[in-house]
């Protein structure tokens, strides 16, 4: 089963989950500081300042990519470690990390994806109304243009966003992200500012000669196991739709506006937001774990991450799972990519995130006479052999998906869950550091080689 000519492999991170260093060279507070010092909001206390050292041991994970011949690595940037207080004075030794790290990955021939947002909001802007207040959009737009200035020469792809809907409805609404505000309105207007910050950093990028411009989202099939159709396209609108439909279609579907209107009302969606939002980008970035699978439950309360789905029951999983709990169920990356590809058919799609957190253990082993430890976790070279056969399966159906990049590269900071879930291709001893790819990266490494699948 062989992938396209240029079909583009790689890897994923985030910083937050994997650079440490969080009190070095400047770097200001971000909310994931702040939040995963409050106790009982992170499993075990864990927080995000040491992480997997990768602030200092990036080198070495760049060979360590090398030697599993990615051809990608899509990484976050710290909004924090740029700007500190997350506006006005740029602090040179943030970006002079990204610019080593792009340098390693180039001379590596490794092409670098960065992404702008991934969760790590500067707290600074955070204590004034963070994504909740316009000013936010603004003040991220100009983040991006700091950072294309120093890296722009070298990087080609630049991503806004990832996952808006975690950022807003995670963040705001249940609360179990930092900031960990429980809040349905803050969540809809945060919704709507990391949108509208979306459009003004790639307006910006864009000005600034980015040759190409992406959003990543979490995108989920909703799949209703009962006879009803409505409570799925609720959940759909809120989930997918709410984020889709205003960056590629320039409005917001009618079961938001209606839902938002009765949590705190639309008086932050002004005149031409969404011509703003609406800006052309080249690519869509899909985070692909699992569907939702919903039924009709009259008298059931909304679930706290989903204002406005009274009545409506999320399904746990009945099938196989991962270490998350997250049902295992390939099918729904062709569905959605099928989806995707008739329904906004004028961008191209690429898996920025597909994955599986397993409960992995080192296992000592032998390679010839030398002592090599192993990490055996067949669960997880199923899980991607599974979701490679749906994208190339949605491909052979006419879906313009250029690459997929396996969440993640390395075990790391899973939010809430601190160091408990592993979602790595490479495993990461947290005593140590020492960092050893598993069964999954080297079957990894043999997929890449041969541009697909065997049989
Ligand atoms: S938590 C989450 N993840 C994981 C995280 O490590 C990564 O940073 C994210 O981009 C793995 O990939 C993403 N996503 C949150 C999904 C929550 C879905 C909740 C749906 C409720 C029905």
């Amino acid at each position: 089963m062989v992938f396209p000519d240029g079909f583009v492999w790689g890897a994923a991170t985030a910083a937050y989950q994997i650079e440490g260093a969080a009190a070095e060279d400047g770097r200001g507070a971000s909310i994931w500081d702040t939040f995963s010092k409050v106790p009982g909001n992170v499993a075990d206390g864990h927080t995000g300042d040491v992480a997997c050292d990768h602030y200092h041991r990036y080198a070495e994970d760049v060979r360590l990519m090398d030697g599993l011949g990615l051809a990608a690595y899509r990484f976050s940037v710290a909004w924090p470690r740029i700007l500190p207080t997350g506006a006005g004075q740029v602090n040179a030794a943030g970006l002079d990390f990204y610019d080593r790290l792009v340098d390693e990955l180039l001379a590596h021939g490794i092409t670098p994806y960065p992404t702008l947002y991934h969760w790590d909001l500067p707290q600074a802007l955070e204590d004034a109304g963070g994504w909740a207040v316009r000013d936010t959009a603004a003040r991220f737009a100009d983040f991006a243009a700091v950072v294309h200035e120093r890296l722009g020469d070298r990087v080609g792809t630049w991503t806004t966003l990832n996952e808006p809907w975690v950022a807003a409805f995670l963040g705001y609404c249940s609360g179990v992200h930092a900031p960990g505000r429980r809040d349905p309105a803050a969540a809809f207007r945060a919704a709507h500012h990391l949108l509208l910050g979306h459009g003004l950093a790639a307006r910006a990028l864009r000005a600034a000669g980015a040759a190409e411009v992406a959003l990543t989202l979490n995108l989920a099939p909703v799949v209703q196991t009962d006879d009803g159709h409505e409570e799925a396209a609720r959940v759909d609108a809120l989930m997918n739709r709410q984020f889709l439909d205003p960056a590629l279609r320039g409005r917001y579907p009618e079961e938001v506006l209606e839902i938002a209107a009765r949590h705190g009302g639309l008086d932050h969606i002004r005149d031409g937001d969404l011509a703003v939002i609406q800006q052309p980008i080249d690519l869509l970035g899909i985070n692909y774990y699992n569907p939702s699978f919903v039924s009709a439950a009259p008298g059931e309360p909304a679930n706290p991450a989903f204002p406005g789905t009274e009545g409506i029951r999320f399904e746990p999983p009945t099938g196989p799972t991962t270490a998350m709990d997250w049902p295992i169920e390939p099918s729904g990356l062709e569905t959605l990519l099928v989806r995707l590809s008739r329904d906004y058919p004028e961008v191209g799609l690429l898996v920025t995130e597909n994955g599986a957190a397993f409960d992995d253990h080192l296992t000592d082993g032998v390679d010839g006479d030398v002592a090599r430890d192993r990490v055996h976790d067949d669960d997880r070279i199923g899980y991607l052999d599974g979701h490679l056969r749906a994208a190339h399966a949605a491909i052979s159906a006419g879906a313009d998906l250029r690459g997929y990049l396996v969440w993640s590269l390395l075990d790391n900071f899973e939010w809430a869950y601190g160091y408990h879930k592993r979602f790595g291709i490479v495993y990461i001893d947290f005593e140590t550091q020492r960092r050893v790819p598993k069964d999954s990266a080297l079957w990894y490494r043999d997929v890449i080689k041969r541009n697909g699948l065997m049989g």
